[in-house]
């Protein structure tokens, strides 16, 4: 059989579980998964390898109207996403409607390229309400395949998963065929330290938080991680280290057997904390943090 290959974009609002269900295909815990919005901030290849296919997923960030300079940047990955997908997947929650961006919207309406629509969460609701959700689906999207799904309680992944290798064209692969991401092992550090932290503080705080690893040295049975979390502004330093020091010392916790489980070694993490003013509308800064 020939070979297939292509891009699978994944595209939808915050939270819907754009991260669980790539995941869920890729059978890894790659992507970070918080309940709340805006936990992804970029595009993150996700490779799916099998002896005659290679489905390159893009996990991207929710689509918001941005509103400073690193939602900007967020909705430029998504943005790009566009460009090269062979197969969408518009992945939307039960209950919610259109996409919080009207012109993304309208491009997903009017593509050419195979869409699936994937209706997730459907574990929430009951069987007349997800008729009623696949048949507003459908008035909406004529052209896109509805796929009912839970990413988290993996029913009908496999389905979804065998959609998308249909829908891909015949291809080399693009990557190697034991790769699993673009991304770099200090990235993933990065973004397991960022999940602890949207889980551990409320409100602007995690929002205002970029993670940078300074160092990362693999060791015969020890990874040595050192990693400074960034703040916008001074008072949001104290917020994370917390009194006496005892939530940083939870974050930092938290994180390393978290690393421990991803690297599947152990891991020695120190953590600090700096203040790097109003760094999300900084162009340049986010430029060097990779925005
Ligand atoms: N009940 C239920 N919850 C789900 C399902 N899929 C994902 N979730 C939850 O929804 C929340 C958001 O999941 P994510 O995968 O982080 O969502 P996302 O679309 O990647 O979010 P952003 O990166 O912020 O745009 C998490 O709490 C998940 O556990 C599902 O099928 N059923
Ligand atoms: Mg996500």
């Amino acid at each position: 059989m020939a070979h297939k290959a292509g891009f699978v974009n994944i595209i939808g609002n915050p939270n819907v579980g754009k991260s669980t269900t790539m995941n869920a295909m890729l059978g890894e815990r790659l992507s970070i998964i918080t309940p709340k919005a805006q936990t992804t901030r970029h595009r993150i290849f996700g490779i799916l390898n099998g002896e005659d296919y290679q489905v390159v997923f893009s996990d991207t960030p929710g689509v918001i109207r941005p509103a400073y300079a690193l939602q900007e940047s967020m909705m430029q990955f998504v943005s790009s996403a566009f460009e090269d997908a062979d197969v969408f997947l518009y992945l939307v929650e039960v209950g919610e409607r259109a996409l919080k961006d009207e012109n993304f919207y309208n491009q997903l309406k009017n593509t050419k390229t195979p869409l699936l629509l994937g209706l997730n969460k459907i574990d929430t609701v009951d069987q007349d309400k997800l008729e009623e959700e696949v048949a507003y689906w459908k008035g909406e999207f004529p052209n896109a395949e509805i796929i009912p799904l839970s990413a988290l309680k993996k029913f009908n992944t496999d389905h979804l998963l065998s959609r998308m290798i249909a829908l891909l064209p015949e291809s080399p692969p693009y990557f190697a065929k034991d790769q699993l991401t673009d991304r770099s092992e200090r990235f993933f550090a990065s973004e397991i330290i960022r999940e602890k932290i949207l889980m551990n503080y409320k409100k602007e705080v995690p929002y205002s938080v970029e993670v940078n690893i300074d160092e990362f040295k693999e060791e015969e049975d020890i990874i040595r991680i050192r990693a400074v979390i960034l703040v916008a502004r001074e008072s949001q330093k104290g917020i994370i280290i917390g009194h006496k020091g005892a939530m940083l010392k939870k974050v930092g916790s938290e994180s390393r057997l978290e690393m421990e489980k991803f690297f599947q070694k152990k891991v020695f993490l120190e953590t600090f904390v700096k203040v790097n003013k109003d760094w999300r509308d900084d162009q340049r800064k986010l430029k060097q943090f990779g925005y």
